[in-house]
């Protein structure tokens, strides 16, 4: 009986471990084509949107994107995919000319 119940603790334990270590990720993104506060705000109020991403901080100083996903909804490539939507480039996939030219002035320099 006593087996039993470390058995069945034992299998919640590790099925926990399992599920949590497969689905919250964290992943650093290079922003090196953001200017100002404005493409910090644009980018923050644009991920938060995005399915599977948890929290995106952008980091203005460091020029880079600190997010929390999770992997079952979505990966890295629609990450930055999601980033170049919204006219910028994320490490190196270059944003969307599209949505660049619609940026305010002041956030385009050197953007693609
Ligand atoms: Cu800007």
């Amino acid at each position: 009986m006593k087996n039993t119940i470390i058995i069945i603790l034992t299998g919640l334990i590790l099925g926990l471990m399992a599920c949590s270590k497969g689905e919250a990720k964290q992943v650093n993104i290079a922003l090196t084509t953001m200017q100002c506060g404005m493409c910090e705000s644009t980018i923050e109020k644009g991920m938060a949107k995005v399915e599977g991403i948890t929290k995106f901080d952008v980091d203005m100083a460091g020029k880079s994107g600190h997010v929390t996903y999770n992997a079952s909804l979505i990966d890295l490539a629609a990450i930055e995919k999601a980033v170049s939507a919204l006219g910028y480039q994320a490490n190196k996939t270059l944003a969307d000319p599209v949505a660049y030219e619609a940026l305010p002035g002041c956030c385009k320099v050197g953007g693609m």
